[in-house]
């Protein structure tokens, strides 16, 4: 029996060459959405920024999912969960709270605030708003004192240009020490260069050295350097022990019971072993 069609000659498939790395059609199209099907992952990010800068709208895009958007803040009010694939890798997609703020004065705070210190995401991803940067600015200073394992999603550039408003992303980039991406996350824009940037970070790469704030009034510093030793002593290998030690003088209810019941000690080995190589070693397999 004589075929119905003429059978259609398979397309010729080239090896993926360097060139292909920079293209965005090549880029998105190695993402696959998985909704919440997020059993199994290699690394986890986090969604941080201040509210109604757009993180929803990227993980929606990212994940297929249809978390709620809208025009006011405070939408998101817990965290909502979801999954992607990109370039074999699998990534659990966490969207936190907005917040202007991670020193834990409300809820929205506390959840955010918690999950990037305690949750420990392989990357972060700060989304801030292109036309209100320097407001913006402030959770990403913050953010960055907790880890340097960072990405600055500089959304809503269609709004900013609108404006008349532009950003120099380069130095944005070399004044934080970690990537910067504009996009319009709306429209799907500067999303295929957030991948790869996320992606960058995640194996370990992207980053230069980390912005710290400036220098302590000089009232606190030796307070705080004593403090800051004895945390290092008690918990070696805690990445961020300058931070916990200005937390703790602060008052800090929370960092003070996590020392307390010794949950620092869980982060310190945890930071020590990837140190170490060995969670890489084991191929960061795909927790459970
Ligand atoms: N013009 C423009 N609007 C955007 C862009 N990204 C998001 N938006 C809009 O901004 C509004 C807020 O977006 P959300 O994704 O809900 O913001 P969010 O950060 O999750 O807000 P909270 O959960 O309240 O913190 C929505 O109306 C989005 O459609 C963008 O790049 N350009
Ligand atoms: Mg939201």
């Amino acid at each position: 029996m004589k075929p119905l069609a003429p059978a259609v000659p398979a397309p010729a498939t080239a090896a993926p060459t360097e060139a292909c790395a920079q293209c965005d059609v090549y880029r998105s199209a190695s993402l696959r959405k998985l909704g919440v099907r997020v059993e199994r992952w290699d690394y986890v990010v986090a969604l941080a920024g201040n509210p109604n800068t757009g993180k929803s709208t990227v993980f929606n895009a990212l994940t297929g999912l249809r978390q709620h958007t809208g025009n006011w803040p405070g939408k998101t009010v817990a965290r909502a969960e979801g999954g992607f694939e990109y370039q074999a890798k699998r990534y659990k997609l966490v969207d936190l709270p907005g917040t202007y703020s991670l020193l834990s004065t409300s809820l929205d705070e506390e959840i955010a605030r918690d999950f990037l210190l305690f949750g420990q995401p392989d990357v972060t991803i700060v989304v801030a708003d292109a036309t209100r940067l320097e407001r913006n600015l402030n959770l990403v200073l913050q953010v960055l004192e907790i880890t340097d394992r960072a990405v600055l999603c500089l959304n809503l550039v269609d709004e900013a240009k609108r404006h008349g408003l532009t950003v120099d992303e380069r130095q944005l980039a070399r004044d934080l020490g970690v990537p910067v991406v504009p996009a319009a996350a709306r429209f799907g824009r500067g999303l295929p260069e957030l991948l790869a940037a996320v992606a960058q970070v995640a194996a370990g790469g992207g980053r230069g050295p980390a912005h710290r704030l400036p220098e302590e009034p000089p009232g606190i510093r030796s307070a705080l350097n004593e403090l800051a030793a004895k945390i290092r002593q008690a918990y070696p290998g805690l990445p961020n022990a300058r931070w916990v030690a200005m937390r703790l003088l602060g008052g800090d209810d929370r960092i003070a019971e996590a020392v307390r019941r010794g949950e620092l000690g869980a982060l310190a080995a945890r930071a020590g072993q990837v140190s170490d190589g060995l969670l890489q070693e084991t191929a960061r397999p795909v927790r459970p």
